[in-house]
C-alpha cells in the first residue's frame, strides 16, 4: 500500500546562532564559572535545533563569532512581535555587538525598531502574553528600557508592564508561557500576583531553573535535567519535549535564549 506523507508544515521561523568557540568566556551573574566543553555544547545545540525543526520551525542559522562568547543566546538581542521587531540594547556591554547580525536576519521579516542609549534591555526579560509585554527589571534591563519599549509599541496596541525579578538572571528565568493559558513559574524569583488572571503552575522546588520552557505549537521544549517539573507539566496536560542542555546551562543559558521564534511571514 502506498503511504502518502503530508508535507511538514513550517509555521514558524527560528533564528539561531552557532555556539562561539569562546563560550567559556561568557558573562555570568548568578552561577560560578565551570569548565564548558564547547564541542559538547555544539552537539547539544544541534540537538536543540533539530527539535525546533521537528516542531515546524524553519531555521535561520547565523554563523558563530569567536569574539562574541554569548552570541548563541540570540533571544537577548531582540523582541519579535507579529508587526515589528525591536532590536535590544543588551545590559552587558560585551553583548551589544551581537545585535548587528540578528538585525540583519530579522530585517526581511519585520520592520525594525531600536532601543536607544541609555536604556538597556535583554530579550530574556521580555515575556509576551497577547498584547501585553511583561518586562523584568533585572541587572540587565532598566526601567528606562521598559518606558522606551512602551512608547515604541503603544502605536501597535501593546502595553508594557514592568515586573520585579530577584535572584535570577532574567524574567524568563523565573516565568515562561507553558501553554495558551498557562504560566510556569518559580515563585522564589517572581511574584505570581504580577500576572493577575493567569493560570500558573510552579516548578518543583528542587528544580529552581526549570521555569524556562519554550512553547511552540502546543508543545514545550524543556531541559531534560528537570524531570520533576516535567511530571508537573504533564499532569497539567502539557506535552514536553526534553532536550539536553548541560553545557549551555553552565553559561546561564536556557531553552528560550537559544532562539528567536516567530510566525513565518514576509521574506
Ligand atoms: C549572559 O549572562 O548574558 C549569558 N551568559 C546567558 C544569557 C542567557 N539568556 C537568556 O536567558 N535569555
Amino acid at each position: 500500500m502506498t503511504q502518502v506523507f503530508a508535507p511538514r508544515r513550517l509555521d514558524w521561523t527560528a533564528v539561531t546562532r552557532e555556539v562561539s568557540p569562546s563560550l567559556g568566556r561568557c558573562e555570568l551573574t548568578h552561577l560560578e564559572r565551570a569548565p564548558i566543553a564547547v564541542g559538547l555544547a555544539r552537539a547539544q545545540h544541534a540537538g536543540y535545533e533539530a527539535l525546533l525543526e521537528s516542531l515546524g520551525c524553519r531555521l535561520i542559522r547565523l554563523p558563530a563569532d569567536p569574539d562574541l562568547p554569548d552570541s548563541v543566546f540570540v533571544e537577548d538581542t531582540a523582541v519579535v512581535l507579529d508587526e515589528v521587531a525591536v532590536i535590544a540594547r543588551p545590559g552587558a556591554a560585551s553583548r551589544r555587538p551581537e545585535t548587528a547580525a540578528v538585525a540583519g536576519a530579522l530585517a526581511p521579516f519585520r520592520p525594525l525598531l531600536r532601543l536607544e542609549d541609555p536604556a538597556t534591555l535583554d530579550g530574556g526579560d521580555v515575556l509576551v502574553l497577547g498584547r501585553t509585554l511583561y518586562v523584568g527589571l533585572s541587572s540587565r534591563t532598566s526601567a528606562a528600557a521598559a518606558d522606551q519599549l512602551g512608547r515604541l509599541l503603544s502605536p501597535y496596541g501593546y502595553a508594557v508592564v514592568p515586573v520585579s525579578v530577584a535572584g535570577c538572571l532574567h524574567l524568563k528565568s523565573a516565568v515562561t508561557r507553558a501553554g495558551e493559558d498557562l504560566l510556569l513559574l518559580n515563585p522564589a524569583w517572581v511574584d505570581p500576583s504580577a500576572f493577575p488572571g493567569r493560570r500558573t503552575l510552579e516548578v518543583d522546588p528542587a528544580e529552581p531553573f526549570a521555569a524556562n520552557v519554550l512553547a511552540i505549537g502546543g508543545q514545550v521544549v524543556s531541559p531534560d535535567s528537570f524531570p520533576r517539573t516535567r511530571r508537573r507539566l504533564e499532569a497539567a496536560g502539557v506535552r514536553v519535549r526534553p532536550v539536553d542542555m548541560t553545557e549551555l546551562q553552565k553559561a546561564e543559558g536556557a531553552v528560550t535564549c537559544c532562539s528567536l521564534v516567530f510566525r513565518a511571514r514576509g521574506a
